[in-house]
């Protein structure tokens, strides 16, 4: 017996179909983030950074994709190392501008054929993104809550041509395009006009959704945060503003694992949200200590995540987009890693013996589902996972750092 085959007859003494899982496994899509590529930069301008609006990326890491051609070729490679489904989502700032300057209030569907095409010929599908951070009209820490209604304005019409392009994508590809909406506002110290933002933020999302497009082609998505670096104190667009103005208005929220307290279970509140809503986005992610977007692991946090997207029933309904950004490492292996982690904790939930676990519970032992659950810790995941890799074609485990080593020696390093 090889140990894949050991492996399986361990799993089947719990009456879990390995076959099975893996086969569902591979359905599940995972929306790969444009931004682990070039630490969030985007090709407005050469030499983009990063810029304000809560979010920071750390490290000179040598290799970081310098246009469009290189970002693609750095995807190529991700995609070759992971198996399963997957989609791209893409912000906008990463559209094809071509040498004249394109502001965000301008931007059209052709500056993404380039994308879409590509994709076509990737086989993936693509999500979307507004861009309201590294920009002028966002240095004030406000957007669609501007008090300054040239500011707002020229966000609000980012934000439909956001929505229109998303839709022209969904079209194009045949498949939903999934458009999730953050802004950074927010203020770093003493406020008072809480209730005045809010509601300017409130009439902004009213005119910008004002035009209905079909969930065949777009859906939206907005995106709640607790604070963030230079909005330490107040963050306009927070949980309990989306989560109100996501179920009066027929939107989905999206959960980023860096928006909450530390030491809050977003895992938790999933089965909450889905039971009113639909659908959900997640943005997964690893925060440590703050929203600092690390590269996300197979940790506690995210089995937990993958846990109750399988125990739900609604995997089919949840979204799963990837947001992390670490410019100190080599960014595809911080690509690969996290991608990566986020399949294995899917393939870890969908491993567990449900039924066994439930009858336990309901029984009222609590503790033989807690030692169940410690026996399957222990249980050979590693052999399934491999296996995984092998019939999906992409790399084992032991073959990533040779792999990504060699691309780094032969691609990155000419990148000066
Ligand atoms: C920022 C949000 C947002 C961004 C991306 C780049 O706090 O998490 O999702 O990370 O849009
Ligand atoms: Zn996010």
């Amino acid at each position: 017996m090889t140990p894949f085959e050991l492996a399986r007859s361990r799993y089947a003494r719990y009456d879990v179909d390995v076959e099975a899982v893996l086969t569902q496994l591979e359905t599940v899509a995972i929306s790969i983030h444009c931004w682990q590529g070039d630490d969030v930069g985007g090709f407005e301008r050469p030499d983009a950074t990063l810029g304000g609006g809560g979010i920071q990326v750390t490290g000179n890491y040598p290799g970081k994709a310098r246009n469009i051609d290189e970002l693609r070729q750095d995807l190529e490679k991700v995609l070759s190392l992971v198996g399963g489904r997957h989609r791209i989502s893409l912000h906008a700032s990463y559209g094809e501008f071509g040498s004249e300057f394109v502001d965000r209030d301008q931007i059209e569907e052709s500056h993404y054929q380039g994308w879409v095409d590509w994709a076509k010929k990737m086989g993936v599908h693509l999500d979307f993104n507004g861009t309201f951070f590294s920009h002028p009209l966002a240095d004030d820490g406000f957007t669609l809550s501007s008090k300054d209604e040239r500011v707002r304005r020229f966000w609000i019409e980012h934000a439909k041509r956001c929505r229109r392009i998303a839709a022209w994508i969904g079209r194009e590809q045949g498949s939903p395009c999934i458009l999730d909406t953050w802004i950074p506002d927010g203020t770093k110290d003493y406020t008072v006009d809480k209730f005045g933002y809010r509601t300017i933020l409130k009439e902004s999302l009213d005119e910008i959704f004002e035009t209905e497009y079909p969930a065949s082609e777009m859906r939206d998505a907005l995106e709640t945060k607790l604070f963030g670096i230079g909005s330490e104190a107040f963050v306009v667009g927070s949980h309990e503003f989306y989560m109100n103005y996501a179920a009066r208005n027929d939107k989905m929220l999206c959960l980023d694992m860096g928006h909450f307290h530390t030491d809050e279970d977003v895992a938790d509140k999933l089965s909450s949200i889905l039971l009113f809503d639909d659908e959900v986005l997640l943005h997964i992610s690893r925060p440590m200590r703050w929203d600092s977007d690390h590269v996300v692991l197979f940790n506690d946090k995210v089995k937990m995540m993958g846990e109750e997207l399988v125990r739900s029933g609604k995997l089919e309904d949840v979204h799963i987009g990837l947001d992390f950004f670490d410019a100190s490492i080599n960014r595809i292996g911080a690509w690969v890693t996290g991608i990566r982690s986020m399949r294995k904790a899917l393939l870890w939930a969908l491993l567990q013996p449900m039924d066994l676990l439930m009858e336990y519970e309901e029984s009222g032992n609590g503790w033989a589902a807690m030692a169940l659950a410690e026996e399957q810790a222990i249980l050979p995941f590693g052999d399934v996972w491999d296996e995984y890799c092998r019939r999906t074609a992409s790399a084992l485990e032991g073959e990533l750092i040779d792999i990504i080593g060699t691309y780094e020696e032969q691609v990155l390093k000419e990148r000066t």
